[in-house]
């Protein structure tokens, strides 16, 4: 057959397993092998029935995504599909793991499903920025319906065996071992004489002309808006209402130039590069030369929103956790932080009480470090000040096994100054999470220059174990997301001084794809945040760079912290987390101006977003030039998890690359002569212009 697909027997029963680790993704040689497989079964009057399954973890999660964008090869998915579909003795698809995109395609192919309870299907194709192009969207609306099957296509959501049952996608659920189970169901079908039943054939998910006309009309109005900008959301309702009224060869050919046509395009492109850069994020040195230390019972001190947040998605993660306090009071305002998020579980249904109750009892609160003494790894979540922290851990110096490893969750501060406040700096690292910390999946791991390799690859592990997404960072300000952060929101709030409105940057963003833009943000977080480290650093500003936060300040002053005291750049009605713009806010920005001798000058969307993203990719460059950042992609990971910044541009180097880098270089080159010290280029950028390269060059050296 091929060594990726083979043809077992038994009895009268042919077994075509997928052997493609690690997901058994169709590549070449698996779309070859199923084809052969089934002329093979077709071939053999002996045999009776037979079943595809997969090897290994996974029936196969898809088409093999490292093939788009070469020249295909034949046979072509779809051709796969309607291969086993037309194969004259009936053909059962056995799925376990996440039979996906293609893999999904190919169960439809099949004759008959039958599934591990555990299982998953699903249609994520939009998620890479594709479209279903092997049968998706001609096959599983003529079993579920229209409506159905396409919020399952347009969510990208893996469905539940369970649900997949209920919706028809499944013939059975397996009971034992799903070969064996598989085997059962084959025979029954051999027992009853039934033959291939082809699922383009069915129409049970159908309704009347008029029906099926209203529900791709109500798919037009309702979720392919919902997709905000994506493209293949609208080419799906396209290829499904094609095949309505064509032969399935017609709308085979319909559907594959349709996919054919999201290939390539900015948002693939994009799309593609974070679902690879989030993979990657995690391949560091540390991974290769150490293995983690074990990690059962977590410390958290500090019962505060974050605290709270990192105790819940420690909880969440299967551990023990104890949260120390420094009195009777906050104690019990961290447990009830804690409770709050669970009892909103309980009420929205996702959690039964008993569930809340077996999850609390895994959470011990404390006043009491010496309650920390078997913790394996303890997080520090409290003040952001250096002398609380540092008194902090030196106390865990005292408390803490050996071997536990320590991390602040610092944003800012200088964590081998934190380290040398114990006798163990190699047993130090930084774990910096994003509020809300059981929400928010990207996780900083930072590396202070005495961390041990297995002290780091326990940050890993606990990020995994946590499901988040991790990036390594080297130290300095603000690691990788704040200290790039702080360049472009001075670029924003520079082009506030100068002339536009923060609604038009606001706008500008959004309209690039973020979900709120950065003075809306603000609000959200609490401008008091922003201020007050303003002030720390007051004292070591230097006066030859622009100020950055005279029209903030202002703002501050008058007690407006955004969404909190229900005023800041906009204006919060009560309970509403949708601002107005603040009137108010226009006599301080005309204040401002005039206090620093500024003629207000028009912004264009498309200046606003070239300044905002030339000072984002200026800083990201330099952040890799400092080795603060091992690749592009992980400061891409980093702005896709914790910064909002549109999935489908893939990050800000992926967008940098599909830019052009000479294009960044000339709007640095044009800002650069109004303020040669914000804008002067990083020597990287200027060097890989020279070179020729982009950020993808780099990440390939970096994975090599
Ligand atoms: C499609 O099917 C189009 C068709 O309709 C039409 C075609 C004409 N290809 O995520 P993990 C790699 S589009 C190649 O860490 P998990 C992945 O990069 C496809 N490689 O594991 C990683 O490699 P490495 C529709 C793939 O257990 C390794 O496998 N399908 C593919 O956390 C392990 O992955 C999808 O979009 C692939 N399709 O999650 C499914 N998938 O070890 C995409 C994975 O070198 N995949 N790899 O870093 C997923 O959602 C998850 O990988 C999955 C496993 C849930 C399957």
């Amino acid at each position: 057959m091929s060594d990726q697909v083979t043809l077992t027997r038994d009895g009268d029963i042919a077994v075509v397993t997928v052997n493609n680790p690690p997901v058994n993704a169709l590549g070449t040689a698996v779309r070859q092998g199923l084809v052969r497989a089934m002329d093979d079964i077709d071939a053999d009057t002996s045999v009776k029935a037979a079943i595809i399954i997969g090897e290994g973890r996974t029936f196969p999660a898809g088409a093999d995504i490292r093939e788009f964008g070469q020249k295909p090869q034949p046979p072509a998915l779809w051709e796969v599909c309607t291969r086993i579909e037309e194969t004259t003795k009936p053909v059962i698809a056995a799925i376990h793991g996440t039979a996906l995109g293609g893999g999904l395609e190919i169960s439809l192919g099949a004759h008959y499903r039958i599934a591990d309870p555990k299982g998953r299907v699903g249609l994520p194709e939009v998620l890479i920025g594709v479209m279903p192009g092997a049968g998706g969207t001609i096959r599983l609306p003529r079993i579920i319906g229209i409506a159905p099957a396409l919020e399952i296509m347009v969510s990208g959501r893996q469905v539940p065996a369970q649900e997949a049952h209920a919706l028809g996608i499944i013939d059975r659920l397996a009971e034992t071992d799903l070969l064996d189970d598989a085997k059962t169901f084959a025979r029954a079908l051999i027992a009853e004489g039934a033959g291939p039943r082809k699922t383009s054939d069915r129409t049970e998910g159908l309704g009347s002309d008029a029906e099926n006309a209203a529900a791709l009309q109500a798919a037009r109005d309702g979720i392919v808006k919902k997709a905000k900008g994506l493209y293949a959301p609208a080419r799906m309702v396209d290829s499904m209402e094609y095949s309505l009224s064509h032969s399935l060869l017609e709308a085979s050919h319909y559907e594959r130039d349709a996919f054919m046509s999201c290939l390539g395009t900015p948002q693939q492109q994009g799309l593609n590069h974070a679902f690879f850069a989030e993979r990657a994020s995690s391949k560091v040195p540390e991974n290769g030369r150490a293995e983690p230390r074990p990690l059962n019972k977590i410390g958290v001190i500090g019962g505060g929103t974050m605290g709270a947040g990192i105790t819940v998605a420690a909880l969440n993660a299967g551990l023990n956790v104890t949260m120390v306090e420094r009195d009777d009071e906050s104690i019990a305002k961290g447990r009830q932080n804690v409770e709050k998020v669970y009892a909103r579980d309980v009420q929205k249904g996702r959690k039964t009480e008993d569930q809340k109750a077996a999850i609390m009892a895994r959470y011990i609160p404390s006043t009491d470090y010496a309650d920390l003494a078997d913790a394996d790894l303890i997080i520090e979540a409290v003040f952001e000040n250096m002398d609380v922290k540092k008194e902090v851990f030196g106390i865990l110096d005292k408390v803490a096994k050996p071997g536990a490893v320590l991390a602040s969750n610092t944003s800012y501060l200088n964590i081998d100054e934190i380290a040398s406040a114990t006798s163990r700096p190699q047993d130090v690292i930084g774990l910096h999470f994003f509020s809300p910390a059981n929400i928010m999946r990207l996780l900083e791991i930072v590396i202070p220059s005495k961390a041990s390799d297995d002290a780091i690859a326990t940050g890993f592990a606990l990020a995994k174990a946590m499901k988040k997404v991790p990036v390594r960072a080297g130290l300095c300000d603000g690691f990788i997301g704040n200290r790039i952060l702080a360049k472009y929101g001075a670029a924003a709030a520079y082009m506030v001084e100068d002339g536009a409105l923060p609604y038009a940057i606001d706008e500008a963003l959004v309209n690039f794809g973020y979900p709120m833009g950065i003075h809306a943000m603000g609000d959200l977080a609490g401008l008091d945040i922003g201020w007050s480290n303003r002030k720390n650093k007051a004292a070591s500003r230097s006066n030859d760079t622009r100020y950055t936060g005279t029209i903030a300040d202002r703002i501050c002053e008058n007690g407006w912290f955004g969404q909190k005291t229900g005023k800041g750049w906009y204006v919060y009605e009560a309970g509403s987390r949708r601002g107005t713009p603040n009137p108010d806010i226009d006599a301080i920005i005309t204040q401002a101006r005039a206090d620093l001798g500024i003629t207000p000058r028009d912004f264009t969307e498309e200046e606003i977003i070239r300044r905002y993203l030339a000072a984002m990719i200026n800083e990201g460059a330099k952040v890799l030039e400092e080795g603060i950042a091992l690749k592009p992609s992980d400061i891409d990971v980093t702005f896709l998890f914790g910064y909002g910044f549109p999935r489908y541009r893939g990050g800000p180097m992926k967008y940098a690359d599909m830019y052009g880098l000479e294009n960044v270089l000339n709007d640095l080159r044009e800002f650069e002569k109004e303020d040669p010290k914000f804008w002067k280029p990083a020597q990287l950028l200027v060097d890989m212009v020279e070179k020729g390269e982009t950020f993808d060059d780099l990440n390939k050296r970096a994975l090599a």
